[in-house]
């Protein structure tokens, strides 16, 4: 298990902050999504033998967010 801090852009609103938490929190071994707005990113645990940041990012780039990697 591993935790990083990334900074996604494309979050304008808390709309927006709860899609991207949604999205990462349904992801195959993520165990936890803690998403913020300002600033803005989001601290995301995960099993590195099940997901990666990279298809993470590929999740989320799908929603017209991204994270800077
Ligand atoms: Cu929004």
């Amino acid at each position: 298990m591993q935790t990083n801090q990334v900074e996604i852009t494309g979050m304008t609103c808390d709309g927006c902050v709860r899609t991207v938490r949604m999205i990462l929190e349904k992801q195959p071994g993520v165990q936890s999504a803690v998403v913020t707005l300002s600033p803005s990113q989001a601290e995301v645990s995960f099993d590195e033998n099940v997901t990666s940041l990279e298809t993470l990012n590929a999740v989320v780039s799908k929603m017209g967010y991204a994270m800077k990697l």
